[in-house]
């Protein structure tokens, strides 16, 4: 399965321990595309050009079979990558810390195309994946 994993960078950056448990999870269904989002969150990420990245990540999206973002800090890229991957009919999984001090945007939590779940623990959100991973119709 390949597998894109969306979180915010330069929008806030979600915690490190969250991201890396995340994709722990991820990669035993497959390859996740974007494993190193974890370690440039909140830090440098200006060694490769924005374009390269534009490109790299569009590339990777577009070849993927599942999507899953967190999304509990606002990101402009991650919501733009939950755009256009319902546009080319992927099945998106969004992850929401409740109790985040950002709400939720209306655009996410009221679209009924993508899936978007609430938890509370890490053990949650990673319950909330093997239930979406584990669906027949990818
Ligand atoms: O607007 P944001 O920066 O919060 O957008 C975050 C989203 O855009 C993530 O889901 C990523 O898929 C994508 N994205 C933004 N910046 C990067 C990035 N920078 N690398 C990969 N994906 C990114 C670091 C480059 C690194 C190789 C040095």
């Amino acid at each position: 399965l390949k597998i894109y994993f969306a979180a915010s960078i330069r929008g806030g950056g979600i915690d490190q321990e969250t991201c890396r448990a995340l994709v722990r999870h991820l990669k035993g269904y497959g390859v996740v595309f974007t494993e190193h989002i974890c370690r440039e969150a909140g830090g440098r990420d200006d060694r490769v050009s924005d374009e390269k990245i534009y490109e790299r990540d569009i590339r990777w999206l577009r070849a993927s079979d599942a999507v899953v973002a967190e999304v509990s800090v606002p990101s402009l890229g991650v919501g733009y990558e939950i755009g256009k991957s319902e546009d080319w009919g992927k099945r998106v999984l969004c992850l929401y810390r409740e109790g985040s001090s950002n709400r939720l945007s209306a655009m996410i939590g009221g679209n009924k195309g993508l899936v978007v779940k609430g938890y509370r623990e890490i053990d949650e959100a990673l319950s909330l994946i093997d239930g979406f991973l584990d669906d027949s119709r990818l």
